[in-house]
């Protein structure tokens, strides 16, 4: 049977060579097990730690980024130097490819619809990148969707923000283009209105947060999905970047079933393939909100490596390579610490105490391979595993004080 299907598949490949499925996606990677061709828009530090576990499948991988010495440029097989915003470098890049998938999401959308018309998959669909990259469309699909999410109101400069005063404190968020706290600024009361940004953005009420949680969801080509365990965030409240993140997140079983609806239902009503990390607020009366959703392997989710019997980038290549979904448990629970430009430091990377963090029992260290440290730059992170919370926290405040990246 497989062999007749094989023969029919090559003489449809032969009397076709131009047709947009003579890759014949939906069945190569069942039938012949051969290299589908796979590109990533964006070659920083998740498009290489994707591209590590890339190394485990039959994939021929291509990065789309304009620095050659980006962090994934030296692990692909063919790296291609472009404008991941442009529309021309984006459609070059994927029209001779099986998928294309991203690891940030400012990527030139036009193009890979074009992309997706002509055959190529693409991990998630071009309309949900349309949605999330936007936040005032993202925050709509949450309120079309009867999914919880914080008040708010699409304003575009301070006498838009007069008027909701009564909103206050509230983040003043811009609807395109910020990233790891970029983008984002707290409006505390009437005196910060003037710092508001100008353009399409949203005010969002402040939610009174007793915890940040994110749950990764895969769902693959025919629906069918799987979640890891909820994570719970601690972020530095000056830089707004994730601090550490414990695994799993200590909830009540109440809050944990419905954070994980939640996040099931927000993955879910996309209609796509692809790996979305939740993140959500529970507040002070245990009501869950959904914040944001990254459709992306994403931070929250660096654990998964070393702590779960399938990472997150694991998964995204079983999505992408139409592969049975892995199994998502905790092999033991873990901590997870971010590598950050230390302040006031500029230039050639060094890092400061690698030795004695290695030392550390259990200690997975992972350096992203950027040349320049700045300020609040993610240049690493270092994961614990521990079945005692309070030695997972005591080692994360060592590796803080003693890993320093610095010029
Ligand atoms: N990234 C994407 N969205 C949010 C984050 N943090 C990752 C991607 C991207 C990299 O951060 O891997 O390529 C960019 O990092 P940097 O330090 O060059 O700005």
């Amino acid at each position: 049977m497989r062999k007749a299907i094989n023969s029919l598949f090559l003489i449809f490949h032969f009397l076709f060579p131009a047709c947009p499925v003579r890759r014949a996606y939906f069945f190569t990677p069942l039938i012949f097990a051969t290299m589908l061709k796979v590109g990533i828009l964006g070659g920083g530090q998740l498009g290489r730690m994707l591209l590590q576990a890339a190394a485990n499948y039959p994939v021929e991988t291509f990065v789309l980024e304009n620095d050659p010495e980006c962090p994934a440029a030296h692990l692909c097989h063919h790296f291609v130097p472009g404008n991941i915003r442009d529309f021309d470098a984006v459609y070059d890049f994927g029209k001779g490819l099986d998928a294309l998938t991203i690891e940030i999401e400012h990527v030139n959308i036009d193009a890979l619809e074009k992309l997706e018309n002509e055959g190529v998959k693409i991990f998630p669909k071009p309309a949900v990148l349309k949605i999330i990259k936007n936040k005032i469309l993202q925050k709509q699909y949450y309120a079309d969707n009867q999914l919880p999410s914080a008040e708010y109101q699409v304003v575009h400069n301070r006498t838009d923000i007069q008027q909701y005063e009564y909103m206050l404190p509230s983040f003043n968020k811009l609807a395109e283009g910020g990233y790891d706290g970029r983008g984002v600024q707290l409006i505390r009361t009437s005196e910060d209105i003037n710092k508001a940004f100008i353009g399409a953005a949203i005010l969002e009420k402040m939610v009174d947060i007793k915890k940040e949680i994110s749950v990764m969801v895969a769902v693959n080509s025919k629906g069918e999905t799987a979640h890891y365990p909820p994570v719970e965030m601690i972020f530095d409240p000056d830089l707004n970047l994730l601090d550490y993140q414990l695994c799993p997140a200590e909830l009540p079983d109440k809050i944990l079933w419905k954070a994980e609806a939640i996040a099931l239902a927000v993955a879910r009503n996309f209609h796509s393939p692809g790996l979305f990390a939740v993140e959500m607020f529970i507040d002070a009366n245990d009501d869950v909100f959904v914040n944001e959703t990254a459709p992306r392997v994403h931070n929250s989710g660096h654990h998964t490596i070393e702590a779960h019997y399938c990472s997150q980038f694991d998964m995204l290549w079983r999505i992408m390579l139409r592969y049975p979904l892995g199994n998502t448990d905790a092999i033991l629970p873990s901590i997870m610490i971010n590598i950050i430009g230390a302040e006031g430091f500029n230039g050639n990377v060094k890092y400061e105490g690698l030795e004695e963090v290695l030392k550390l029992e259990n200690a997975f260290v992972h350096l992203y391979g950027k040349t320049q440290t700045k300020p609040g730059r993610k240049m690493g992170h270092v994961t614990f595993l521990s079945k005692e919370k309070q030695d997972l926290l005591q080692k994360s405040i060592k590796v803080k004080r003693t890993l320093i990246a610095r010029s």
